[in-house]
């Protein structure tokens, strides 16, 4: 029996070069879920682990394992042979660690995910009352709520001018003259050389709006951190539209800046400042800001 399990194994080993499973080298991506979309890709193996670590080291244990994704509300680690764009893609899901091999192939695709975390304000809860609701997955200061379209309190209807694939809700000011939110993400080992090598370009975008004549809007900020959380590089601002770049109608328009990721970013802030001009209500609007990586 030993004797069999031990063929098997060189069996195995033979067909793939025992230098490459030691060199494996697993990236980390959260609240991210690889997602399989062929039939024939399913989980070689489903354990049950306390947190991602061991999942990972699972993985790493495991001659076949390409790719895992831990959940960590029911501590199931799936275990795939497959990597992304192999048999599946990178989809944006909360609670969910994707660990992965990173090849050629698979690297466009987790590149072009979008690297902010809920930036189109449909995770979690919207109101279409006159409440504060902060959005999901941002650190908030104020009266920043993730409000409905079509709530007669922002007053952006689905049929108004913006972008095509809106969703059900965007990011709205609600009340205070100015109020905020943010959120940092590091990157994971993998991509420090290639960013050093200046290989790495970023497009950031958004769509920021307001209310018929009024110049209450918002603006969207990206910052640039090295290991030590010192700025690096320039910050970059999208926004703000104003009433007369609307043509005075309520609206969303589209804004974006490209440019390389600066040498030796580690990490990235994306703040996000909405400011009232006219009357009570913080009529600035944003929905699908989007920080998408590319070579
Ligand atoms: C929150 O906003 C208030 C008012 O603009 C400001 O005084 C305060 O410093 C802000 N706090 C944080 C943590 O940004
Ligand atoms: C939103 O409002 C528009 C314009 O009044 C209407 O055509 C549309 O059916 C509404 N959609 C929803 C989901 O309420
Ligand atoms: C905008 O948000 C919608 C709704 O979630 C999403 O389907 C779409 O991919 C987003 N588009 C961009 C360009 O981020
Ligand atoms: C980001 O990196 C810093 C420094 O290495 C670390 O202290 C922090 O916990 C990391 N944050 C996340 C969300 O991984
Ligand atoms: C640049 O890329 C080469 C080859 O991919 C790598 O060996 C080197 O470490 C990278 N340089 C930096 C500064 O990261
Ligand atoms: C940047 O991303 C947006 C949204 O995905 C897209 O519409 C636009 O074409 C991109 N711009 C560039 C220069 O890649
Ligand atoms: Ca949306
Ligand atoms: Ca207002």
């Amino acid at each position: 029996m030993k004797f069999l399990i031990l063929l098997s194994f060189f069996t195995c080993a033979s067909q793939l070069p025992l230098q490459n499973i030691r060199t494996i080298e697993l990236s980390i991506l959260y609240n991210a879920r690889y997602q399989c979309v062929d039939p024939q890709c399913s989980p070689i193996t489903i354990i049950f682990v306390s947190n991602f670590e061991k999942c990972h080291m699972a993985c790493l244990d495991n001659i076949n394992c390409r790719t895992a994704v831990f959940n960590e509300l029911t501590d199931s680690c799936e275990i795939f042979t497959d990597i992304i764009r192999q048999y599946g893609q990178i989809i944006n899901e909360e609670n969910i660690v994707t660990i992965t091999t990173i090849d050629e192939r698979s690297l466009t695709a987790v590149l072009q995910r979008n690297w902010i975390v809920n930036g189109d304000g449909e995770t979690g809860l919207c109101t279409s009352d006159n409440v504060i609701l902060n959005p999901t997955d941002w650190n908030c200061n104020g009266t920043v709520t993730q409000e409905y379209y079509n709530s007669t309190y922002s007053f952006q209807f689905l049929t108004d001018p913006g972008p095509a694939d809106r969703g059900n809700c965007h990011f709205y000011g609600q009340a205070s003259a100015s109020t905020t939110m943010w959120q940092t993400r590091n990157f994971t080992s993998f991509f420090h050389p290639l960013i050093d090598n200046k290989t790495i370009w970023y497009n950031f975008s958004a769509w920021i709006g307001g209310l018929n004549s009024q110049d209450d809007t918002g603006q969207v900020s990206l910052t640039f951190f090295d290991g030590s959380y010192q700025t690096i590089g320039n910050s970059i601002t999208i926004g703000p539209v104003l009433a007369s770049d609307r043509n005075g109608i309520t609206s969303l328009i589209f804004r974006q800046a490209t440019g390389l990721v600066p040498v030796g970013t580690r990490s990235f802030q994306v703040f996000v400042e909405f400011i009232r001009a006219m009357g009570t209500s913080n009529n600035g609007v944003i929905d699908n800001i989007s920080f998408i990586l590319y070579q």
